[in-house]
């Protein structure tokens, strides 16, 4: 039986190798034109987070909002003079980490010019920083192309903080091919990171009764100080672990759309099972980030590799 495995897992990685998928990647993209590629973003992400540990949290959900607005193609790094791109969004509001791509893109373009795309950089960035901040490491695939188009209006796939259990199955499931078990992982990248009040405001104006009293209290007294107040989402935001799960138990779940997974019994038993068990946990967040970052690839020449991220060539 071991060997078995043994052998098949030798064959997957054969044909890792020397396969490019239909979508476009592979493992090794740049093993010939550009071998460094991932040791360059690991350093440039762990000294910018040796820095500054929060950093984490807005570099995986950078990696996010690219890949649930048209697809991982690093749209969401273009910049507009006249404040029309994805990143002009209320939506993509405290989105962060953009000048930690453009230093890794610098030092990759040094090297291997016009090869890497900025997509595969802000994927590369993502993994390294739930590694960094103790969260699983899984390989990833590379050879994603950057895309030429970055509008304000597409922002609209992004969820936002009030969403039931329900619109979030609609949203992960039924639109986007993830299964539940991967969307309440995904939402455990919430164990890094902080919300603004303004993200949370629905819940205090009328206290949310679903909110644990004590916390509902804390919460409006750290808030009454503005809505661009920010509120950590669960009390060890630097760190990659499972005690979000366990506030999401104890009714100290800060955005509603966080609150909803323990409330709602297509989901109850999945955040028990992730508050008890990390290693689960991990497990089903590294799947469904697998899946995140293939998320609507451009197919074939499709696209580009942009010299600079900020920029369509
Ligand atoms: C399930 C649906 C989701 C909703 C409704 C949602 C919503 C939000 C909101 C409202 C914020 C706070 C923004 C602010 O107030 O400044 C936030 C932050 C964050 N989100 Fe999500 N999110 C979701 C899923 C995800 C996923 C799938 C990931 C990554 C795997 C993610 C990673 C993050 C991180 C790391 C932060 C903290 C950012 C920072 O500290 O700068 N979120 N999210
Ligand atoms: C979830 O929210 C939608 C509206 O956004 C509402 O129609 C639906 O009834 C809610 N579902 C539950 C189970 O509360
Ligand atoms: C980083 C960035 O450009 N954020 C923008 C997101 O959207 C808000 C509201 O439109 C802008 O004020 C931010 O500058």
């Amino acid at each position: 039986m071991a060997s078995k495995r043994v052998v098949s897992l030798f064959l997957l990685l054969l044909i890792g190798v020397q396969m490019r998928g239909s979508n476009g990647l592979s493992n090794f993209y740049y093993g010939m034109n550009c071998p460094f590629v991932e040791m360059i973003v690991r350093n440039v992400v762990n000294q910018a987070l040796q820095k500054d540990p929060t950093l984490a949290a807005g570099l995986l959900r950078l990696h996010f909002h690219d890949c649930f607005v048209q697809g991982c193609d690093a749209s969401i790094l273009i910049d507009a003079s006249d404040g029309t791109a994805e990143k002009d969004s209320p939506a993509n509001g405290s989105v962060r980490g953009y000048e930690v791509i453009d230093q890794i893109k610098q030092l990759i373009e040094a090297r291997c010019p016009g090869t890497v795309s900025c997509a595969d950089i802000v994927a590369l960035a993502a993994r390294d920083a739930v590694f960094w901040a103790g969260g699983p490491y899984y390989g990833i695939m590379t050879g994603r192309r950057d895309g030429t188009r970055s509008k304000i209006e597409d922002t609209r796939g992004l969820p936002p903080p009030t969403l039931n259990t329900t619109d979030l199955i609609k949203l992960f499931v039924n639109q986007h091919g993830f299964t539940i078990p991967e969307l309440v992982a995904l939402s455990g990248g919430h164990t890094i990171g902080v919300a603004r009040c303004s993200s949370l405001k629905n819940r205090l104006d009328n206290v949310d009764p679903t909110l644990e009293p004590n916390f509902a209290q804390s919460l409006t007294r750290t808030c009454s100080a503005g809505d661009s107040t920010t509120v950590p989402f669960d009390r060890t935001s630097t760190t990659f672990d499972n005690v979000y799960f366990r506030a999401l138990q104890s009714s100290q779940g800060v955005l509603t759309s966080d609150q909803t997974l323990y409330n709602s019994p297509q989901t109850r038993m999945i955040v028990d099972n992730y508050a008890m068990n990390q290693a689960m946990f991990f497990f089903n967040f590294q799947q469904g980030m697998l899946k995140m970052g293939q998320l609507d690839l451009k197919e074939g020449n499709q696209g580009e590799v942009r010299l600079n991220c900020r920029k369509i060539n």
